[in-house]
């Protein structure tokens, strides 16, 4: 009975290998298939990428290769990603470099210290910790910028809350040659990285020293990460950039977030160009494409689909238009496709149904729907389904931006192993 309702491949593992934790692999199964051990499972896959691309004027098919054939099972999808990584790491946000020859550092109930040093270059941030009540060790949420994340209702859930300061690793203000932080100081003042990208680099750093840590206070597995607007921006790449996030949940992120990049026409989205000039948030690369995104052979629904089979949780707003919900929403509903092809329609939801118009206002709607993210993936309490709570206001239509269908890809077992227990594929397919 279990097999039929969730993601089959897992519990069959789980169940093998501990018959009494039968009911909670069940209700887990999701989550325990979502986040990923290493920061990138597709670091060995071979990308080449080609001098040129065609202009497309619709969201590029997150399933055709670079070589042009398309993906056929699930497992295909590790390097179709890894592809998918690249170009967003080359034409978008600038190059996310693995982790420095040292990270060291020190986790305690208050803070989290790190120290990165490589190449004869060496720099450190901290970040404020605050645990939730019981006893640990704790799954913790990483918010951004400490503003618009319900940072009570996520520790009243039961996760811990690390107040992560972007600006230490990436600031803001400066010119795109002078840039500034913890990640210029090892990567270089004139990095062609954007800071959004910087600020993801931080955040892996930070799992590193939790990794590290030994796991008595925070747990390495259970890290979700949030934050709005700039810092929604942020979050979203943070999430999408390391697959041992097991939940993003980025908040009015607006353009250079979610929203697709080829934007809804008339929608009134802070241009590219505009973002682009307002801080190096962007990576230097992009600003061959503000004025002709159509040129770019990627689009924010394929970050979406990176973030895949993870939980993510996009919250968004609908009354301010400023923001580019509706090309949020097409976003949203193109990297669903990816989800779904991946058996994992359910660890995906997209919320823009809110009544105050308020920017980064902590608003009543989102505090079950967040929670239920947080039992679900960090947790590993919890099985809601995820929704598509797309506000009237602002609805894109995903049929309008794409010439291509979602394909059905066959199981086999997920290569290589996640770190998971070693994977047996199921004799029928799920039905769902
Ligand atoms: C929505 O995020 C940004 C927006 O892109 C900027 O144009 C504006 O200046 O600041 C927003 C923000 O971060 O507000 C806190």
């Amino acid at each position: 009975a279990a097999v039929a309702v969730t993601g089959a491949v897992t519990v069959v593992a789980r169940t093998a290998i501990a018959e009494a934790a039968a009911v909670e692999s069940v209700v887990a199964a999701d989550s325990v298939v979502a986040a990923a051990s290493v920061e990138d499972e597709g670091a060995d896959c071979a990308v080449s990428v080609p001098g040129s691309f065609a202009s497309n004027s619709r969201l590029p098919d997150p399933f055709v290769r670079l070589n042009g054939s398309r993906i056929t099972s699930k497992a295909d999808w590790r390097c179709r990603r890894a592809e998918t990584r690249e170009l967003a790491e080359r034409f978008v946000y600038g190059d996310k470099p693995a982790k420095p020859a040292s990270v060291s550092g020190t986790v305690s109930s208050s803070s989290i210290s790190v120290s990165v040093s490589q190449g004869g270059r060496s720099s450190s941030f901290s970040a404020s910790v605050q645990l939730p009540s019981g006893s640990g060790p704790f799954p913790a949420v990483v918010v951004l910028g400490g503003f618009g994340a319900d940072t009570a209702a996520i520790r009243a859930a039961g996760a811990a809350v690390i107040n992560y300061d972007p600006y230490a690793v990436g600031r803001e203000g400066t010119p795109r040659n002078n840039k500034q932080g913890a990640f210029y100081s090892i990567y270089g003042a004139t990095s062609s990285t954007g800071l959004l990208m910087a600020w993801a680099w931080g955040v892996s750093r930070i799992i590193d020293v939790i990794e590290q840590s030994g796991g008595n206070i925070l747990r390495a597995d259970a890290t979700g990460v949030t934050g709005c607007s700039r810092f929604g921006k942020g979050a979203f790449v943070v999430g999408v950039f390391d697959q041992r996030i097991a939940l993003t949940m980025p908040i009015e992120s607006g353009t250079a977030g979610v929203p697709i990049l080829r934007g809804v026409p008339g929608e009134g989205a802070q241009s590219l160009s505009s973002a682009y000039g307002e801080q190096p948030w962007f990576g230097d690369a992009f600003g061959s494409y503000t004025g002709n995104p159509n040129n770019l052979p990627v689009d924010t629904h394929q970050m979406v689909g990176m973030v895949a089979p993870r939980g993510l949780f996009i919250m968004d707003n609908p009354h301010i238009a400023n923001l580019g919900p509706r090309s949020a929403s097409v976003a949203a509903l193109g990297g669903a496709e990816v989800y779904k092809a991946l058996g994992a329609g359910e660890n995906i939801t997209y919320w823009s149904d809110v009544s105050d118009g308020t920017h980064c206002a902590n608003r009543a709607e989102w505090r079950t729907p967040l929670q239920q993210n947080i039992q679900k993936f960090l947790l590993k309490t919890g099985n809601a389904a995820g929704a598509m709570r797309i506000s009237s206001r602002a609805a894109g239509n995903l049929s309008q931006w794409r010439d291509w269908q979602t394909p059905t890809l066959s199981d086999g077992p997920t290569n290589p192993p996640t770190g998971n227990p070693t994977v047996t594929p199921p004799t029928t397919p799920p039905t769902t």
